[in-house]
């Protein structure tokens, strides 16, 4: 027994020891540091990336450090959020525009030059057919555009062009154009699908619409802009060119082909200023049977869901989820055909491209293909949902697949490091599995969604890490850390709201009919006024601004009994409506930790009853 137990000890020692041993198989990877650290950032130190990863049905946007696969924060964008007065105060109310979900599938980082440039970060919410903008100087939704009128449910989207001249948005569902009540056994009369630009304000990131295109009554899935010569198309897939409208799981898997449609933007922003669009629910939309030039459509095989531009923007890699292959066609052929006028007939007015004229290869990466990423060797990183892989292959001849590594399970999506730009870096792929299984400590029926962090830098594919998400990331993007710079407070002098006060004699009550404006100063550790005097039925609204210029010292302002709460950081002001419902007395309180005295940061407000004298506004 004493000998067994010794023997044991020796082993544990002597494999102690090897794993010391750079290069040791098995434990050590291709670098000579082990797996672990390579994602170890020490306590003190920053992550290299950021990663946004999509929320999906939470409406939101992940933000994560890469390589530690560290969760940072959360950004609100098409789900009220409580925390932080998301959804609470008056601007970020109108915003969402009495909408409470979203389903956000895609983050597009603005690009200059086809790079991330770090200014701004969209994303599509499918469901309303909405895109928003945040600000990457400070994390914040700044814009909710839509819904897009005439589309329904923005799948492909927002995808941006090189220089972030459009996103997009394409039409899932087909529905009729205008909308209208049409049975739906005219499905393949009176649907239609659509195509929307989506111009960017190069100063200031505003959308607004640019384009309509009528398309074919498919279900318009995936996007991605050309980049180098392909720059000013924008490649969309479709699946259901069988046009279905019930079963399609069944009824949409019959044709061998369906399509990429290549359109155009600038022909079609072309066509639109030269007045050739008619406006249908206050869009301006082109129809291809009248106007030439803007779209065409290429036959690829069996339902593909992600297309892709590599790098070099010379190829378009469409994924056939029902094919054991990655089909890849070839700009300069597609455009080749198209100078010729070569077409094999039309869909509803748009050329048809032959699948052999536009074909440079067929890559047999293996089973489920749905999404492709790239590095900066000339590789490229397909999804394999139904093989639960990855597949690493050569992007031009001899188009051979070089690596496969197993995920778990089920993976969607990936994202490379910088992997969809003109430059991808190559160092990461996150694969985004849809399925996490027994990885994590069981929590129910519901388990969180898998994510696993692989170090593309060997010659082989190696998994670093596995981390949870909260349900449920679709795409993500992977930007280098220093391409950002969030500033770190709202400088005072800069804040021009009309209900901001900078000094605590400009704090005030000021009262007009039954609206009450409250202008209040928040600042460790005192609200001014603390003493609201108001009448039952008014109106009032809070406007508070954090007079802090300090690093992370938000104050919070919530109200009992109520629906109100909303943080305010340093140097900003925001608003918010609170009614009062009736008399008595209504507490207030910081509702964001501040400070050692952060309890005592609080007020009352003084709730007369109906009939009684007017409470008197003024200064505190
Ligand atoms: Cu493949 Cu919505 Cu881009 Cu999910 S989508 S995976
Ligand atoms: Cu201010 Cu807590």
């Amino acid at each position: 027994m004493k000998r067994w137990i010794l023997v044991l000890i020796i082993l544990a020692l002597g494999l102690a020891w090897a794993s010391q041993l750079p290069g040791c198989a098995g434990l050590r990877g291709a670098s000579g540091t082990s797996a672990a650290d390579r994602v170890y950032v020490k306590p003190g130190e920053h992550d290299t990336y950021y990663g946004f990863l999509s929320g999906g049905h939470h409406g939101n946007v992940y933000v994560y450090g890469f390589p530690s696969c560290r969760h940072i924060t959360t950004i609100p964008v098409f789900t009220p959020e409580p925390a932080v007065g998301y959804g609470y105060d008056e601007e970020s109310k109108e915003m969402l525009g009495g909408r409470t979900w979203g389903d956000a599938h895609h983050p597009g980082l603005s690009e200059t030059d086809g790079d991330y440039d770090g200014r701004w970060l969209f994303i599509n919410d499918m469901v309303s057919a909405r895109i928003a903008r945040i600000d990457l100087s400070d994390f914040k939704t700044r814009q909710i555009f839509g819904p897009i009128p005439n589309l329904s449910a923005a799948h492909a989207c927002p995808f941006p062009t090189p220089n972030t001249e459009y996103v997009f948005a394409a039409s899932r569902f087909s529905v009729p154009v205008p909308n209208r009540t049409v049975a739906l056994e005219d499905y393949g009369k009176d649907f239609r699908g659509i195509v929307a630009g989506i111009k960017v304000d190069p100063k200031d990131g505003t959308m607004s619409l640019g384009f309509e295109i009528l398309m074919p009554p498919f279900d318009w899935d995936l996007a991605d802009a050309g980049k180098g010569p392909s720059h000013g198309w924008e490649f969309f897939t479709c699946y259901n060119s069988e046009m279905a409208f019930d079963s399609l799981e069944v009824k949409a898997s019959q044709h061998e082909m369906d399509y990429i449609a290549a359109v155009d933007w600038r022909a079609a922003q072309k066509a639109v200023d030269d007045g050739q669009a008619t406006t249908i629910g206050g869009a301006p939309v082109l129809d291809p049977a009248k106007v030439k030039g803007i779209v065409y459509l290429m036959p690829v095989p069996k339902s593909p869901h992600g297309v892709d531009v590599d790098p070099t923007g010379q190829y378009i890699c469409a994924s056939g989820k029902l094919q054991a292959e990655v089909t890849v066609l070839s700009f300069a052929r597609m455009k080749a055909a198209i100078d010729a006028g070569r077409f094999d007939g039309d869909q509803w007015g748009v050329p048809v491209i032959r699948h052999e004229d536009a074909l440079e290869a067929k890559v047999p990466v293996g089973l489920g293909p749905l999404h492709t990423q790239f590095d900066d060797k000339g590789n490229a990183y397909t999804s394999l949902f139904l093989d639960s892989q990855i597949a690493k292959w050569k992007v031009g001849p001899p188009w051979t697949v070089e690596d496969k590594i197993d995920v778990y399970y089920s993976i969607g999506h990936l994202m490379a490091s910088e992997g969809d730009t003109r430059h991808p870096t190559g160092d990461y792929v996150v694969a985004l599995d849809k399925l996490s299984k027994d990885r994590y400590l069981n929590v129910g029926p519901t388990h969180p969604e898998g994510a696993q962090l692989i170090d593309l830098r060997g010659p082989k594919m190696e998994l670093l890490y596995d981390f949870p998400t909260y349900l449920e990331p679709h795409y993500a993007q992977m930007i280098k850390a220093e391409k950002l710079k969030p500033i770190k407070i709202y400088p005072l002098e800069s804040n021009t709201k009309p209900y901001a006060i900078k000094s605590a004699d400009q704090a005030r009550i000021e009262r007009k009919g039954s609206r009450v404006d409250v202008y209040m100063l928040a600042v460790r550790t005192h609200f001014s006024p603390d003493k609201i005097r108001v009448n039952e039925g008014d109106d009032v609204y809070f406007h508070v601004t954090n007079l802090e210029q300090d690093d992370d010292i938000a104050h919070g302002f919530g109200i009992l009994w109520s629906n109100c709460n909303m943080q305010i950081e340093p140097g900003e002001t925001k608003s918010m409506h609170w009614k009062a419902e009736k008399a008595g007395v209504v507490p207030f309180y910081c509702s964001n930790f501040c400070s050692a005295l952060h309890q005592e940061m609080q007020g009352y407000i003084e709730v007369r009853p109906r009939g009684a004298s007017l409470a008197v506004a003024g200064q505190p």
